[in-house]
């Protein structure tokens, strides 16, 4: 017999629980992550490029906001959105990010927040890729606790004058708008129910005082950006403000966006590793036979098949229930904290299997390990989604 590495996705048959337009939605994130991203991403991993040029073709995708209605976006189902986010995070974390970053985020906050105008100036260019957006919540001080964040928006006159400083903001240096959460010092109780509310503000990036400042020395999600942001008397109009979202719910309910793309797209992180484990099990071999012959490589493979086709249905799950608009924010931090957590022991496994050439380029795989470690940290780390669960659990805040 000769060894071959079968098709993962067809042991379990995962394509029978999907509808044909989902299945088109993700032949054609699939093909683009082949023909586009694949080719490259080694090297601008390396030279830690980011590829501007392939967001116009994101956009003629209809990958941009894919979820929204309206405005040029493609109105598509929680579940064909996540299936896109697998296949491009298949490829590199970074191109997930992107369009998580703008759709998921960015487009997001003003879809679900904005005024009929804001909608109508941002949205139709975002989807099409024409415009890009970035999402700045996360501060110098830490990401966690966006409770203690410290950029004030104050009234001048009409307007309004931003100050802060924001950090991790991916995209910022190359977007067109930010979507900038700050407190505002609202004594009269005008704009929010508190004293100083958290209000969102959209920012065209050319406005004078915005500044952002791409991060170097990233050994993790090279080929994306990801940006300090300083805000110094960043004058606005008065129509800047998001007029939906009052309070930290605002900001939430988008990164509740966010993170069910992640539940998906660590799996299709996963996913690569086992195949390029599969593939090197049966054509390298050890001690005159193939590795995958070994009962120990064979564990590990069953296992790793097991939480990619467990960590695949819980995403397909929770796609259902987002479908169904019955979807909680405990169950997306079961999905995130169960997708990354295991994608990243999965990539650990495969590195092991691919032995010495498990950490070169030669293998997608230390790549995928290392851009987990971002996505394990971003949009709530683990612990954050462990707090969640056990105030869940519990009924009690341990935060
Ligand atoms: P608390 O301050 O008590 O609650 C504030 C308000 O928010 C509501 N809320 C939510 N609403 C919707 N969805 C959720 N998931 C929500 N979680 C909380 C809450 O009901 C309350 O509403 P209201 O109307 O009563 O005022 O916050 P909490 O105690 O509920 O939550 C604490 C904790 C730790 C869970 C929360 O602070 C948290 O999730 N922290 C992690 C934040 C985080 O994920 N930061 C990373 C940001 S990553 C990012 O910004 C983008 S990175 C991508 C890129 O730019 O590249």
């Amino acid at each position: 017999m000769t060894p071959t590495a079968p098709r993962i996705d067809a042991v379990f048959d995962l394509d029978g629980l999907l509808t044909d337009e989902e299945l088109a939605w993700r032949d054609r994130a699939r093909a683009f992550a082949q023909e586009r991203i694949l080719p490259v991403i080694e090297a601008d991993f390396e030279a830690k490029h980011f590829r501007r040029e392939l967001v116009r073709q994101l956009g003629e995708l209809g990958f941009l906001g894919m979820h929204l209605t309206g405005y040029g976006c493609a109105g598509a189902g929680a579940v064909a959105y996540g299936l896109v986010c697998l296949e491009l995070e298949a490829a590199d974390s970074g191109w997930r990010t992107f369009v998580s970053v703008q759709g998921s985020l960015a487009m997001s906050a003003i879809h679900k927040y904005g005024s009929e105008e804001q909608k109508e100036r941002w949205l139709p260019g975002m989807a099409a890729g024409e415009l890009v957006g970035c999402f700045a919540l996360t501060e110098p001080q830490g990401g966690s606790d966006p409770a203690a964040m410290t950029t004030v928006a104050r009234r001048d006159g009409d307007g309004w004058v931003l100050d802060g400083a924001k950090r991790w903001i991916g995209l910022a240096s190359l977007a067109d708008v930010a979507v900038v959460w700050a407190r505002v010092e609202d004594p009269s109780g005008e704009f929010g129910a508190g004293a100083s509310a958290v209000r969102g503000f959209l920012v065209p990036t050319s406005t004078a005082g915005f500044t952002a400042t791409p991060i170097d020395g990233k050994l993790s999600m090279r080929a994306s950006v990801q940006c300090d942001v300083v805000l110094d008397g960043v004058r606005l109009p008065a129509d800047a403000m998001l007029p939906g979202a009052s309070g930290l719910s605002g900001p939430f309910g988008c990164l509740n966006e966010a993170r069910y793309g992640i539940v998906w797209g660590a799996m299709g992180a996963a996913r690569s590793c086992l195949e390029a484990a599969l593939q090197r099990s049966v054509s390298r071999e050890v001690f005159g036979r193939p590795i995958g012959a070994n009962q120990l490589t064979q564990a590990k493979l069953a296992d790793m098949f097991v939480e990619v086709e467990k960590g695949i249905l819980l995403a397909l799950h929770l796609g259902r229930l987002k479908e169904r608009g019955a979807l909680t924010p405990a169950q997306i931090s079961v999905g995130k904290l169960n997708s990354v957590r295991e994608a990243l022991e999965i990539a650990h496994q495969a590195r092991s299997i691919l032995a010495g050439d498990g950490i070169t380029d030669a293998f997608p795989v230390m790549r995928h390990a290392a851009n987990l470690e971002s996505v394990r940290t971003y949009e709530g780390t683990d612990e954050i989604h462990q707090l969640v669960l056990g105030r869940a659990l519990t009924g009690l805040a341990a935060f």
